[in-house]
């Protein structure tokens, strides 16, 4: 990792230690990544009762902390698990945790879960919650992916119900997501387009997803099922700003097939060209012009606005 050489810290046992190992923060102290523990009876790892966020920081500024933290309150709220501290608290020790890290670009996963509890579901049996924050690399596509596009294909398990687990909600119970990954690696493709239980597009595992039709960019309303991606608000801020007119319209795949250009963002994607789906080629089978375009105006965003920290 890129701690610096030499970088010291007090480990849980009060032991000065050097070394060049993670430092995560857990419940607001920080120890080194292989001391940092929590129970097997935390109901987090029981039923995925708990919440997250993921988070880029780009050359020293985090990009959309605010509005990270306040899906995460959200979730939080609507899950009815209360937050360990203020989310001024929580952006304090997310800077901290990149600080002492020594990292200028960075993706930060903060968790909160419902802690430790008895075998049975009930939350009120759990006591406190756990709340730890990881700032590490994360690499979900390969660099020519960017350059020529990707290829991803429809899977038959479809996007959570609204009614049930809303997919509004980031809960760190994903297996819905994950049982989608598995169908699209089981297929060879590295992404998966989930639909929702009417068959119109959702988003993806990971990602939301939009495409450009005659020169307007589209993207699905999160009501059918899809979460609220920062970097998808971010790309429908980009659009006006740069006049690009975009829209949220219901989708089909027959919509997705004859679209003129496809991409995908999230924060750990980012934008990323979409140019075959299940098997149909998309436009002229390379990343649009209007898709090129929003990369790099989403990259010029990244490099200018964020909460600044230094080293
Ligand atoms: N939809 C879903 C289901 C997500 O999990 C996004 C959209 C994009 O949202 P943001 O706010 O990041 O623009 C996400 C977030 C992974 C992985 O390994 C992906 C996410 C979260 C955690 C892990 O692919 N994406």
């Amino acid at each position: 990792m890129a701690i610096h050489k030499g970088s010291s810290h007090k480990s849980k046992r009060g032991l000065e230690t050097t070394s060049s190992e993670l430092l995560v923060c857990l419940n607001g102290e920080f120890v080194p990544k292989s001391e940092a523990k929590i129970s097997i009876f935390d109901h987090g790892l029981l039923y995925g009762d708990g919440v997250f966020e993921g988070i880029r920081s780009y050359n020293g500024l985090v990009f959309k902390l605010k509005e990270h933290l306040i899906r995460l309150k959200e979730s939080a709220h609507t899950i009815m698990l209360k937050l360990p501290m203020s989310l001024d608290q929580m952006e304090e020790t997310i800077i901290e945790t990149l600080k002492r890290n020594r990292l200028r670009d960075a993706y930060v996963r903060v968790v909160v879960t419902r802690g430790e509890g008895d075998l049975g579901l009930d939350p009120d049996n759990c006591k406190s919650p756990n709340f730890f924050v990881i700032t590490d690399k994360i690499v979900l596509y390969p660099e020519s992916f960017y350059r020529n596009g990707m290829e991803i294909i429809t899977v038959p398990t479809v996007r959570n119900l609204p009614e049930a687990i809303n997919p509004a909600l980031k809960t760190l119970n994903y297996l819905n997501n994950i049982l989608a990954k598995i169908e699209a690696k089981n297929s060879n493709y590295k992404e998966a387009l989930m639909l929702n239980h009417q068959g119109y597009v959702a988003e993806c595992t990971g990602d939301n997803v939009f495409i450009v039709k005659n020169s307007i960019v589209q993207t699905p309303p999160t009501y059918l099922g899809a979460l609220r991606g920062i970097t998808r608000q971010a790309i429908m801020d980009v659009a006006l700003r740069n006049d690009i007119p975009c829209q949220e319209r219901i989708l089909t795949r027959h919509d997705l097939y004859n679209a003129d250009e496809c991409f995908l963002t999230g924060t750990a994607a980012e934008v990323i060209p979409v140019v075959r789906i299940d098997g149909r080629q998309i436009g002229t089978g390379k990343p649009g012009k209007t898709t090129r375009k929003l990369m790099s105006a989403f990259h010029d965003l990244t490099r200018k606005d964020g909460v600044r920290y230094t080293l």
